[in-house]
């Protein structure tokens, strides 16, 4: 680390803004993912780009600010720059909160097509807390995790079920469920301890997590794909050379597409994963299915309802646009 540093500096000597002081980036989840494999990209881009005029410094872990708190803390200058899920501004941005709403999306085409339309709408609307929009990744679909066989949709009434924001919440409580906060960075061991019954989260979530031990049955119930977004303030930006600004435009480009690939690669690998430590991975039975769907159609009409004629704007170009 070292060693680079003094290279890239030896290299850069005759860029004016060298030694500038480094962006922060907040994040709440690890570096190893797939989601922080992507910004260290970005940052190693960036910072070779310019000649080490930006360079990036990646918080991982909520170390800078727990994850819902990155948004406020990269508004009031307290990082220059950070990532979070999407959803998890539903309450302060509506907009945001179409991520998670459920069987909208089938498969990697419909997310991107639902990003298409949903980012002039999220773009402003951060714009208007002084922060730029620099991509957005979603995680692999949503699936359904249990201790126990689910058969017929009374089975998840009263599980303890793992939640991760208030959308997750709502969707627990239209399950019957009972929601229990647990931050991703935690799931492994609240799993070990016997503290949840189920979860709604991507494969490479219970990958990374470990969860096989106790979460024994995996349902690939498809449900959504919510987004990681990655910020940075506008005041920050417009503090730097023209030539870095571009190249972190470029370079955020960059990270959109290959997020997106990374994403679906996670996606294939990390069922795989799950199967391969003895985790039943099925489709949900009929009766579990055709609940699913009624409940994700419960939610989606609340959630027109908070958003207004925004979901409108959104789901009319989107559903207009799908080709089956
Ligand atoms: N993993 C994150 C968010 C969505 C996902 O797949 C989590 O479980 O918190």
């Amino acid at each position: 680390m070292l060693r680079r540093t003094f290279l890239l500096g030896a290299g850069a000597a005759a860029l004016p803004a060298h030694g500038a002081a480094p962006w922060r980036l907040a994040t709440g989840y690890r570096a190893e993912s797939f989601h922080g494999q992507n910004l260290l990209a970005l940052a190693r881009g960036v910072e070779a780009a310019t000649g080490g005029a930006l360079r990036i410094e990646l918080h991982p872990n909520g170390t800078l600010a727990p994850l819902a708190q990155i948004l406020p803390a990269v508004r009031d200058g307290r990082a220059e720059a950070g990532e979070t899920i999407m959803t998890g501004l539903a309450a302060e941005l509506p907009i945001a909160g179409a991520d998670a709403v459920p069987f909208i999306t089938r498969h990697y085409d419909d997310a991107r097509r639902l990003w298409t339309h949903q980012r002039p709408l999220v773009e402003p609307a951060f714009a208007a807390l002084g922060l730029r929009v620099l991509y957005a990744v979603p995680w692999p679909p949503q699936g359904l995790y249990s201790t126990r066989p689910i058969a017929v949709p009374q089975d998840l009434r009263g599980l303890r079920m793992r939640t991760y924001n208030a959308t997750t919440v709502r969707i627990a409580e239209l399950l019957g469920a009972t929601p229990v906060d647990v931050p991703m960075l935690e799931v492994g061991r609240a799993v070990a301890e016997g503290r949840i019954d189920a979860m709604i989260t991507s494969a490479v979530t219970g990958v990374e997590n470990r969860v096989w031990d106790g979460l024994k049955h995996y349902y690939d119930i498809n449900a959504w794909f919510p987004k990681n977004i990655v910020f940075a303030r506008e005041a920050a930006l417009r503090a730097l050379p023209d030539t870095a600004r571009d190249a972190l435009a470029v370079g955020a480009a960059a990270a959109e597409a290959r997020g997106w690939a990374a994403s679906q690669v996670a996606a294939r690998e990390s069922v795989e994963e799950l199967r391969r430590h003895g985790v039943k991975v099925d489709l949900p039975p009929a009766a579990l299915a055709t609940h699913l769907r009624r409940l994700g159609e419960r939610f989606a009409l609340e959630w027109i309802r908070a958003v207004g004629p925004q979901a409108n704007a959104i789901f009319i170009p989107y559903y207009s646009s799908s080709t089956t």
